[in-house]
């Protein structure tokens, strides 16, 4: 198989399914990652294509029905909730202090090409705005 040209063509070639992810093998620690914080409800690893310099995906343990942002329902209200907080607890934990951005990409336009909710965090560079 040709590797893939860019995050953005693993994305569109990336089907939304319920089926298991690659991230329930890094939950159940079948495959390494680089894992810089976890708790009972939360998993925060590097990301294996960094796109800054701290690029760090942070996950719920359990998916649920929480195969993006888009399939969330109000009880998913407390995970969610705590994915950010974690998302601050890690930029702090990086020494992020000139700021940093959280990303969810969803679907095909959002280039989502996991479908295990995840947030991003990306930092250590000055980021730009429109994103691509
Ligand atoms: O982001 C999915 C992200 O997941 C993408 O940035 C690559 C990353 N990824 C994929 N496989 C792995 C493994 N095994 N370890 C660490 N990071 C991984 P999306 O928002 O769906 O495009």
């Amino acid at each position: 198989l040709a590797p893939m040209a860019s995050e953005k063509e693993a994305a569109l070639a990336a089907t939304p399914s319920d089926s298991p992810t690659i991230f329930d093998k890094i939950i159940n620690k079948q495959i390494p990652a680089n894992i810089v914080y976890e708790d009972e409800q939360v998993l925060a690893f590097r990301d294996i294509a960094p796109q800054a310099p701290t690029h760090i995906l942070i996950i719920p343990k359990v998916r649920d029905e929480l195969i993006g942002i888009s399939t969330a329902e109000e009880r998913h209200c407390e995970i969610l909730g705590r994915l950010l907080y974690t998302a601050k607890l890690v930029a702090k934990q990086e020494g992020l202090k000139d700021g940093f951005r959280i990303v969810i990409n969803d679907g095909p336009h959002g280039c989502q090409s996991v479908y295990h909710l995840h947030v991003h965090l990306l930092g250590g560079r000055q980021m730009n705005w429109p994103p691509g």
